[in-house]
């Protein structure tokens, strides 16, 4: 963690990528100071509550194929890696944010997701939200509401705490900052070139997540994101001029699929932006700050993120559209991550949407082994080669 005021791009890239690692530490002395924790994995989950309740929500490791070893034990082989790494960091106790979860909230997403967390509720307390799959019913949004309200109801039971609406009012703004400062930051690559790399802005995503005060983290995105632009105004230009400009949308990214970026831009493009959960999907919208229901806004901010699990899913569509116009996208790549069906299936519709935009567009299938880097390698260099 650096002081506020500008400061050199390594140490700030730096800050971010080791930023799960120290994580670690710091999550220890919260704890050691009597702070409940909740694990997440999904987009869906409203955080604020947490915040709210005076808790620290974490995201749970999932990217890393250290223990799918382990995971395939009782999982089968073919399943999503995400859910594989999900199941195993627990299972073999190797996620110290995992074991710092007093409470564990899953969503019911996708069926293997919905599978998992039933075994995983054998070795951590687990919460599950019933996600509706459209956004359009009234119904689904009654539903959505519901599960808020039970959620709020099982926090405040499980630490012996109380949600005021003050609190969650507050809770919202705080997070409204962290999405604004972050959708100001990897806006910066709307500029041609780039301030930084595909690779530096998913680091930053990614390990943002993992500084857990919010007024230093705050203040550190703040100062990135004046350094970044110091530096770009001194001439200071990381990416080509002419570097295709590629937005990535898809799965999640971050850990392991970090080589699906480094494949990119070690063919001489640039990942411009992203559009899925670790970037745009998660950032680009702010829950309604002047609702006169703070429960209402938080139901309908998170309801309608466009994940493929929704049927139909229009709300993909508007955001990528808007982010190839924004950034000026070259192409659009796409990574499925193995045996992510509803991702595989919808990659037709993304295909068709960006045909009538003309913008070139890929769907990879990978998982978290780096056995098909060499693969991903021939078939990403001819199609930025093609562009
Ligand atoms: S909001 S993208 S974080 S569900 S686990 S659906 S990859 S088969 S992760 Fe996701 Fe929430 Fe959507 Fe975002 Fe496919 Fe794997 Fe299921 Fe997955």
């Amino acid at each position: 963690m650096f002081e506020s005021g500008t400061h050199a791009l390594p140490d700030i890239f730096e800050s971010f990528s080791e930023a799960r690692r120290q994580g670690f530490i710091a999550m220890k002395e919260l704890k050691e100071q009597g702070k409940g924790v909740v694990g997440t994995f999904c987009t869906y989950v409203p955080v604020e509550l947490f915040l709210a309740a005076g808790l620290i929500p974490v995201g749970l490791c999932s990217t890393s194929d250290e223990t799918i070893g382990e995971a395939e034990k009782v999982l089968p082989r073919n399943l999503c890696p995400l859910i594989k790494a999900s199941y195993g960091f627990a299972a073999a106790d190797k996620c110290p944010y995992m074991y710092f979860s007093d409470l564990v909230v899953g969503e019911t997403t996708c069926d293997g997701k919905i599978k998992m967390y039933e075994l995983l509720g054998k070795i951590k307390d687990v919460h599950v939200m019933e996600l509706p799959h459209s956004q359009d019913r009234p119904a689904s949004r009654a539903l959505w509401m519901e599960e808020i309200k039970r959620l709020k109801n099982r926090v405040e039971e499980k630490f012996g705490v109380t949600i005021t609406v003050e609190k969650l009012r507050q809770a919202i703004k705080e997070r409204n900052r962290e999405r604004g400062l972050l959708k100001k930051l990897y806006e910066l690559s709307v500029m041609n070139p780039p301030p930084f790399t595909g690779l530096q802005q998913l680091q930053i995503l990614f390990g943002t997540q993992y500084k857990f005060d919010h007024e230093k983290k705050v203040q550190e995105l703040e100062d990135t994101i004046n350094s970044i632009t110091k530096e770009y105004q001194n001439g200071n230009r990381p990416v080509a001029v002419n570097a295709k400009r590629i937005i990535v949308t898809g799965c999640p990214t971050g850990g392991a699929t970090e080589k699906f970026t480094r494949v990119i831009e070690e063919s001489g493009a640039v990942v411009v932006a992203y559009e899925n959960c670790t970037g745009a999907k998660q950032f680009d919208r702010q829950v309604d700050e002047s609702s006169s229901d703070p429960y209402e806004a938080l139901a309908d901010y998170y309801l309608n993120i466009g994940c493929s699990v929704m049927s139909p899913n229009p709300n993909r569509l508007e955001l990528l559209g808007r982010l190839c116009s924004q950034f000026k996208a070259d192409g659009v790549l796409e990574m499925v991550l193995q045996s992510c069906h509803t991702y595989a299936i919808e990659s037709h519709t993304i295909g068709e949407f960006l045909k009538t935009r003309n913008i070139p567009f890929m769907s990879l299938e990978t998982d978290y082994s780096t056995g098909d880097t060499e693969q991903l390698k021939t078939r990403i260099a001819a199609f930025i080669e093609m562009l």
